[in-house]
């Protein structure tokens, strides 16, 4: 089997070559981050790098020359006595791991790049996030700080963004391997979970499950993991997982594991101790209107087309639990479903898939609906991972029942 190795990259690297039609792509990794005091935050690599590198280390940077078809890595400078505090990686691996044949210095890079602004005025970069001004936490400052570098140096600076993400949004034979691999472990942590159910007694016992059964399989969390219980399942994002579980509540797990570099994104709702007969009716709405909105996803099917036509499903649910007082009750219905109903997937839990106007074979995206009743304390939501087909869609967790 085909492995997520430099031969990888390197393909990553000669597809976005295509794309950079003989132009200059110069990008950071991220750099680590504080936590608290002196301590740092377990590194993540920025989806991009790790796309085209496989480098999971910080302060690294690609230099991409379309005109030659050229790479560069380029190390970060680490002084010999941080050298043996903390891990870092040496030129050696890192040519192993991604392919790239040469490392450069961040010296020897820096005179590299106002070498070539004498023949190229433009170079691309990964830029931030489009949505990033609505975040309410720091951004990465390598990002911004790279920008700025290239600024200095080069005429104009353009985002590369978009493309990188039309190239990652379709994924490969080995990409959709690595994430079944992760939504197998991810169901089988949620199945050890269901089995377990009425022997705990708090979110956290659920938690920890999660956490073993992923670590065990040598994944970690994808994302910080949501154990919610009761009325704490109608906050989309909760993130405690303290409480303790009530006789006759559901709790709602929006969980997935990380192998290789690709997460799951799976949520089911079980039922602790006996549901009401209400609670048993919200569930199977939510369950209805998940199947039916899988069915909707095939090549061609717009995006517009697919939320429109989801959208008058869930209503026509949210109506019958009597939660709506008719299709043109919009603020019930933002109330009772206040999230996106589906996501990219990939390197990112929340992938972008390059503003498609259609679905396309190899988009993985998540479905995921949702009917939040705050009044009464009933949260229910139901995802599952879909792999866009040639002939229509592969519900890669189907395995999992979506009951409670
Ligand atoms: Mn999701």
């Amino acid at each position: 089997m085909k492995t997520l190795d430099a031969s990888f990259f390197a393909g990553n690297r000669r597809a976005a070559m295509d794309k950079l039609q003989g132009g200059l792509l110069v990008i950071a990794g991220y750099t680590g981050m504080q936590k608290s005091n002196d301590e740092e935050f377990r590194f993540t690599q920025e989806s991009n790098m790790w796309y085209l590198t496989g480098i999971e280390f910080p302060d690294w940077w690609l230099i991409m020359d379309g005109g030659s078809g050229k790479s560069w890595l380029v190390e970060p400078t680490i002084d010999e006595r941080l050298r043996l505090f903390t891990e870092s990686l040496a030129a050696e691996d890192a040519k192993a791991k991604s392919g790239v044949d040469t490392v450069l210095s961040r010296d020897a890079a820096m005179t590299m790049l106002r070498r070539l602004a004498k023949t190229h005025s433009l170079v691309h970069t990964v830029g931030q996030s489009p949505y990033s001004e609505h975040f309410t936490f720091a951004l990465n400052p390598a990002i911004a700080d790279m920008k700025t570098t290239l600024e200095r140096t080069f005429v104009k600076v353009e985002d590369f963004r978009l493309p990188l993400a039309r190239l990652r949004a379709i994924k490969q034979p080995v990409e959709i391997d690595a994430m079944q691999k992760a939504i197998d472990v991810t169901m089988a942590g949620l199945s050890q979970v269901k089995e377990n159910l009425q022997s705990y007694r708090h979110e956290y016992d659920i938690d920890a499950e999660l956490g073993y059964a992923f670590r065990k399989a040598g994944g970690t969390h994808g994302f910080d993991p949501i154990v919610a219980s009761g009325k704490n399942a109608t906050v989309a994002h909760y993130f405690q997982n303290n409480a303790a579980l009530k006789k006759g509540t559901f709790v709602m797990m929006d969980v997935g594991a990380k192998l290789n570099g690709y997460p799951a994104d799976l949520t089911r709702t079980f039922a602790y101790g006996k549901p009401t007969k209400r609670m048993a009716s919200v569930h199977e709405a939510v369950r209805i209107m998940q199947a039916e909105i899988i069915e909707l996803i095939k090549p061609g099917v717009s995006l517009e087309e697919y939320q429109r036509e989801s959208d008058a499903i869930i209503k026509r649910e949210m109506i019958k639990l009597g939660v709506m007082n008719g299709p043109d009750d919009e603020q019930a219905f933002r109330r009772h479903m206040p999230h996106a109903l589906s996501h990219g997937l990939g390197i990112d839990v929340h992938d972008a898939l390059g503003r498609p106007r259609e679905f396309q074979p190899g988009m993985v995206l998540t479905v995921e609906p949702g009917v939040y009743l705050q009044d009464e304390g009933i949260g229910v939501r139901i995802e599952d991972d879909i792999l866009v087909t040639e002939s229509g869609k592969k519900n890669m967790s189907a395995k999992l029942s979506t009951t409670f």
